[in-house]
């Protein structure tokens, strides 16, 4: 007789609470340590959204063929057409102080799973770097202000290159990049990098400096400071400026309903280079039994949690799955490669859900999955 480890009880309305805000990031390279660049982690990572709206939902790990890791970092926005406008900054301040002119190489990589304005002149925008600087040196005399500059990879537009459920690298220096400077009523507003790094100050003088937490539409401050949501010098955002504006007119077109995707972002300096793994937030794991796994709930809880089943397996074709049957009246397929347990054995099971199938299925892997007990004979 086996005894099977008695689950602990779980709460279904525990399954309802947020998704945790936290990004796992990993730094692919050994940081260099002029500049005191934390190591393995970005540990300066802010997140904020603007906070009436809901900018932020399950973070997937579903990204299908990220170009860095397991997963990427998911950012979507929805309907905003009013200031302040919905927006997601993730940004960092381990890179302020450096001269522009440093830079030698920034990449990142976007997908675009949907945009709800695919229509009109001005259309849905990936992910973009927002860069805040200093105004430069002049004749020794250093200019505090500070200015905004977006890396479009769509262009002003949002239609340049616009592939769609496409991951896309973008090179940020490069001499076709469309780099926009914000909160400006300069005609001399727009170029490629090499146009960034001379815009303000003697040659070579512009520096990345951290600015304000605010939003687009605050104005300067007293430091001379502009404001962005995360207070990031170096941010990836999704999110026009503000509603509307005389130079881009219906500006929340861009970022009205976005669902993007973004990864592997690329800092060189001084030829050293840095890249950050962006990944999805740890999922936590609930234990379930197969009664409740085709609750209502588990049509949310299945993008937020993994699941784990205790049973005793009773069919099994001995290399794609198997089946539990935990005694709660309801039995939960495992779809899994590279493990196999004879009917009998005693199994803990750890996958995704689909909540839909007919049994509920978890689709794991051989590292989550544990023989209990053997069969008995
Ligand atoms: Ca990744």
């Amino acid at each position: 007789m086996v005894t099977l480890p008695p689950p602990p009880p779980m709460g279904i309305e525990r399954l309802a609470k947020a998704c945790s805000l936290r990004v796992r990031l990993k730094s692919q390279s050994p940081s260099p340590g002029r500049f005191g660049l934390p190591a393995p982690t970005l540990s300066i990572l802010i997140i904020w959204t603007v906070p009436h709206s809901i900018s932020i939902v399950a973070s997937s790990p579903f990204a299908p063929g990220a170009p860095a890791g397991d997963g990427a970092y998911h950012m979507q926005v929805f309907y905003s057409d009013t200031d302040p406008i919905s927006k997601i900054y993730l940004g960092t301040n381990d890179y302020s102080g450096i001269p522009l002119s440093s830079i030698t190489s920034l990449k990142y990589s976007t997908y675009v799973q949907y945009r709800v304005i695919d229509e009109f002149d001005r259309k849905g925008h990936a992910p973009m770097i927002e860069l805040v600087t200093d105004s430069g040196i002049v004749a020794d005399v250093h200019k505090p202000q500070q200015r905004v500059f977006w890396f479009r990879p769509w262009g002003v537009l949002g239609s340049t290159n616009d592939l769609m459920r496409t991951w896309q690298e973008w090179d940020l220096l490069a001499s076709d990049g469309y780099w926009g400077m914000m909160q400006t009523g300069s005609t001399n507003y727009y170029g490629n990098w090499d146009w960034v790094k001379a815009r303000y100050g003697d040659a070579g003088t512009m520096k990345l400096q951290t600015p304000a937490v605010g939003d687009y539409v605050d104005p300067y401050n007293a430091l001379l400071q502009v404001g962005n949501q995360s207070g990031t010098s170096l941010s990836i955002k999704i999110g026009s400026g503000k509603a509307v504006e005389s130079r881009y007119g219906a500006w929340w077109h861009e970022s009205c309903g976005i669902n993007a995707y973004v990864d592997k972002l690329t800092i060189g300096i001084n030829g050293v280079e840095t890249t950050y793994d962006l990944e999805p937030p740890l999922m936590p794991t609930v234990i379930v039994r197969g009664s409740s796994a085709t609750h209502a709930i588990m049509e949310q809880a299945k993008a937020l949690f993994k699941f784990s089943v205790y049973g005793e397996v009773v069919d099994t074709d001995y290399y794609s799955y198997l089946t539990l049957d935990d005694k709660s009246g309801r039995t939960v397929k495992v779809v899994v490669e590279n493990f196999v347990a004879a009917p009998g054995a005693f199994v803990k099971a750890t996958g995704l859900l689909n909540n839909q199938a007919d049994p509920p299925t978890l689709t794991s892997t051989a590292d989550q999955m544990e023989v209990l007990a053997e069969p008995q004979l």
